[in-house]
Order: structure tokens, then C-alpha cells, then sequence
């Protein structure tokens, strides 16, 4: 049986061969979803970040019942922060001080982990990155090849940052990305609009966007 399927998006129909697209949920992570981590460190309001959950939660169930490839991004650190280069620590000072979820964005605190919600299971990848991009120092590349992955479907957060970034670096390697607009946030919703709009103008220059009803709609 065919695994091929068109989906409504911006700027025009996407269509993925299921068994060649991987699910990539971006840094889900406490850090960035709740009160107390890096993205309320950082100075923003982490409402927007978290109210995704639940609308995440339902692709991923999608995803889980259609046996996509699906792959959790974590942006975090060692423990002892040699690989945070000193420009980020610069000018996002906090990173490895002690917070209410423990130390913030390093590796093995329970605020770097993924909320409870969207807990990977057994088959699906776990990726820890040290940049914005999912691609930069990690094997993602080799994993997603190793997968014969040629489409992502994109959720996670932000919008603006380690989503566009993972889309930019998607698309420079040859993947094409549908990047599903209510699975994405940023802590403010111009910049998550404005980013929408750079990935699917001019013909789809980074990709397609769609939202999920339309996903759903597709894979009923
Ligand atoms: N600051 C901000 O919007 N985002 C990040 O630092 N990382 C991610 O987007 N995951």
C-alpha cells in the first residue's frame, strides 16, 4: 500500500512518502516550557512555549499510529560547560547556574529534560545539541540518512530560533520540511508569524507550512 500523501500548505500542496519523513520535535524541554528555565531567564514570558503542548502531544500520537521516524531535539550542555562556547554564555549568561529545575540547560537536570508529555519512547531518537541548529555537532545527519529520511515534519520550539535554524540547515542538505505552524512557538507571536512567512515565500524558499488540522485531515 502506498505511504504517499498531499497535504494542504503554504505556498502550495506538500507531498511526503511516510516512510521517508521523520517527525522532529525541537527542545520541548522545561527549560524552554516553564517558568524558571533559560527562556524565562532570557527575559521572555514562556506562556506562548507551553501552550503548545497539548497540540504537539496529538502529532506526535499521529505520528506514533502511522510509524513515522520521529526524533526529540534537547539544546543543553555538559556538566562541567565545555562545550558552551563563550559568546552564548556572553549573552545568555545563566547557562549551568542553579535554577527551581536545577542547572539551567545542562544535560541530566531535570528542567533540560523533555516535559511529560511528550516523553520519546522506545524507537525514537534523542538528540542532544549544543547549538539552535539540530544539524550542528550532533549525528543527525547520518541518522536521519541511515533512515532513508528525505522530508521533516517540524514542531518545537522557538519558532524564530532553533526551529528556523534546524529548517534552514534542513534545507541546505537537501531535505525538504513542512513545518507545522500550532506545534510551533516563540515567546512572541511576531516573531513566530514572521518566521512563517520567511520559510514559505517565494515559492517555499526554506520549505512549506501548514497547520495540523490539515496534517490530520491527510492522515486520518
Ligand atoms: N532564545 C530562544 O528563543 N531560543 C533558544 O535559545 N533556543 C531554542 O529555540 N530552542
Amino acid at each position: 500500500m502506498s505511504r504517499q500523501y498531499s497535504v494542504k500548505a503554504k505556498p502550495y500542496n506538500f507531498t511526503f512518502d511516510l516512510d521517508k519523513t521523520a517527525l522532529i520535535i525541537i527542545d520541548m524541554q522545561r527549560d524552554f516550557l516553564y517558568p524558571g528555565g533559560f527562556g524565562e531567564k532570557l527575559g521572555n514570558d514562556v506562556s506562548t512555549t507551553n501552550a503548545i503542548i497539548p497540540t504537539v502531544k496529538k502529532v506526535l500520537d499521529k505520528a506514533r499510529e502511522k510509524a513515522l521516524f520521529v526524533v526529540h531535539t534537547r539544546e543543553g550542555h555538559r556538566p562541567d560547560l565545555s562545550d558552551v562556547p563563550p559568546s552564548k554564555q556572553r549573552r545568555g549568561g545563566n547557562i549551568g547556574e542553579q535554577g527551581p529545575m536545577g542547572r539551567i540547560l545542562v544535560r541530566g537536570e531535570y528542567g533540560h529534560d523533555i516535559v511529560d508529555e511528550l516523553q520519546p519512547i522506545e524507537g525514537e531518537v534523542v538528540l542532544d545539541k549544543p547549538g539552535k541548529g539540530a544539524f550542528y555537532q550532533t549525528d543527525f545527519e547520518i541518522i536521519l540518512k541511515n533512515k532513508n529520511i528525505e522530508t521533516l515534519l517540524v514542531a518545537g520550539v522557538t519558532t524564530h530560533v532553533c526551529v528556523q535554524t534546524t529548517i534552514r540547515e534542513a534545507n541546505d542538505r537537501g531535505y525538504e520540511c513542512l513545518m507545522l505552524e500550532d506545534c510551533c512557538a516563540a515567546f512572541d507571536t511576531k516573531d513566530h508569524d514572521d518566521s512563517i512567512r520567511m520559510i514559505n515565500q517565494q515559492g517555499g524558499i526554506f520549505g512549506w507550512t501548514t497547520r495540523s488540522a490539515s496534517l490530520f485531515e491527510t492522515l486520518n
